[in-house]
């Protein structure tokens, strides 16, 4: 059941935004503790944020039952893959055909869903006839499809991504019909066009390659300062983030949408997908799943972003491995329509529990390496096991196992001495807590760089090591995490986090 009720259009936007706190009132209402994280689809969860989580879809796919379910059920918006493109709207000229489309916006209607129309001038996906016209013709078919188009989706399309990728990566303009008609001009010409014909509709520039600091968003960011101070109407830019785990993640993405936002727009995640090299791994996987956290910690982070879009939200209508040969798994769900990883990650990251219930349900099994607990190395065992019956990723958990440095210097070592995870992906370091407690100044934090953690699986044993480096010897026999059990057992006193949160144990 949607515990939350839409609202007419909001601020944010135009895309209606859901009553924010909703869903913690409800929590209370119904007796709920008042810690628990909140359940619901993703769309609830960001709604309670003031955002949207929305999905790209596409004609053909709407005839899949269980597609059409989870879209219709767990996203807030929809934008139109293909359906409102200009090959698709206006194939001849004068003729226009919104057919495809109308499904689409009949769609969200009947699912509460709010649509962000994509895209009304884009040098892709033209028909020929716009680039066979002399140029003296181009501003008026321009203006005329984007008028015809805007007029009919009058009140089913709340936000238009007008412009569709105008910047080449350098951040020189990119050569169009539009371009060689009508110089950077087409722009601003196309956005009043689109006003004239739906007022109401939030209007959009979207690029891709501009989530983070750079050239290209610095094109953007130039572009819309100068369309602002002429009083063009602009209301926010889109940035499409098709991000790839082999790339690395945008370089500043908060601070860039930051800064779009201090020109008054507003910023949306319009294209989201995270593609990788075939065949998955887990260590990719674990990336994917903090880019995309990442993203949405981005947006929650800066006001004047709305919402993000996936597009699509599962592998099995992905558009990445027929445009990428040899990458994919790009989405949220797999391809059996299964929440992946990083549907967790999302999820946990908007505030949500994962789907497992517990937010990263582990737990620490630990045994004594050390024949002497009076020598000058402590030698812990552990192993973590994920308890849940969702993938944990691995670069978000650590654990402490808590000692006390005795007398002798205090500085340490450490040494993972063998997993079979390897022992380059295993992080160690000695630290001290904020106050020492008994058995306790002390602990050895072991984290991962990367991985991930299937349900029910365990790393296995990881032999850690460490000493003073002055060599004095420890007395570990009471020391809080110390046991002298030679086999592996559950262990509370090694305490275990998730994204920095207690998972498992109990704290000295
Ligand atoms: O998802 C769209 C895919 O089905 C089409 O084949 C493709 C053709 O260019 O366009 C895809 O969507 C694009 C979007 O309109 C603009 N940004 C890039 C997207 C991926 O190509």
């Amino acid at each position: 059941m949607n515990l939350v009720k839409r609202c007419g259009r909001g601020r944010t936007g135009g895309i209606p935004v859901l009553l924010a706190g909703t869903l913690a009132l409800a929590s209370t209402l119904l007796g709920g503790p008042a810690t628990a994280a909140p359940q619901g689809t993703l769309h609830e969860l960001a709604a309670a944020q003031g955002k949207y989580f929305g999905s790209a879809t596409d004609n053909p796919e709407l005839s899949d039952a269980a597609y059409a379910a989870t879209l219709g059920s767990e996203f807030g918006q929809i934008t139109p893959g293909n359906s409102m493109k200009w090959d698709t709207t206006e194939p001849a000229e004068g003729r226009f055909d919104f057919t495809k489309g109308d499904v689409i916006t009949d769609f969200a209607r009947q699912h509460g869903q709010t649509v962000r129309g994509h895209t009304l001038v884009w040098h892709s996906q033209l028909p020929g006839w716009v680039a066979a016209l002399p140029s003296s013709r181009v501003e008026a078919a321009m203006t005329d499809h984007i008028t015809r188009e805007a007029t009919h989706y009058r009140g089913a399309v709340a936000a238009w991504d007008v412009v569709n990728e105008p910047f080449n990566e350098d951040g020189t303009f990119r050569t169009s019909p539009f371009y060689s008609a009508m110089g950077s001009d087409y722009i601003a010409t196309a956005l009043r066009a689109a006003h004239a014909a739906d007022p109401d509709a939030k209007l959009y520039l979207n690029d891709y390659n501009i989530e983070g600091l750079g050239a290209k968003s610095d094109a953007m960011y130039a572009l819309a300062s100068e369309l602002i101070d002429e009083g063009v109407p602009l209301d926010g830019v889109g940035m499409q983030a098709h991000l790839a785990v082999q790339y690395g993640f945008p370089y500043e993405m908060r601070e860039n949408m930051r800064r779009f936002a201090a020109l008054g727009l507003d910023v949306a995640v319009t294209e989201l997908d995270v593609r990788m090299q075939l065949p998955a791994d887990a260590a990719r996987t674990a990336t994917q799943s903090s880019y995309y956290r990442q993203v949405v910690e981005a947006c929650l982070a800066v006001e004047r972003c709305v919402g993000i879009t996936a597009w699509d939200y599962t592998d099995k209508y992905s558009w990445i491995p027929n445009t990428f040969p040899g990458e994919g798994s790009a989405g949220l769900y797999d391809e059996n329509l299964s929440p992946k990883p990083a549907y967790a990650a999302v999820r946990t990251a908007l505030g949500g529990e994962d789907s497992g219930g517990e937010p990263g349900a582990i737990k620490v099994r630990y045994r004594s390496g050390d024949s002497s607990a009076g020598d000058n190395q402590i030698k812990p065992g552990l192993q973590v096991v994920n308890t849940g019956t969702t993938a944990v990723s691995l670069s978000e958990v650590t654990v402490r196992y808590w000692f006390t440095g005795d007398n002798g210097a205090s500085t340490y070592a450490t040494w993972c001495d063998w997993s079979p995870l390897g022992c380059a992906t295993v992080t160690h370091r000695v630290a001290a807590p904020g106050s020492p407690s008994a058995g306790a100044d002390h602990y050895l934090e072991v984290g991962f760089t990367g991985g991930s953690l299937a349900p029910g699986a365990s790393t296995g044993e990881i032999q850690l090591r460490l000493s003073k480096t002055d060599w004095s010897d420890f007395d570990e026999s009471d020391d809080y995490s110390h046991g002298s059990g030679t086999s592996y057992g559950d262990t509370p006193e090694v305490t275990a986090y998730v994204a920095g949160d207690l998972a498992w144990g109990v704290e000295p």
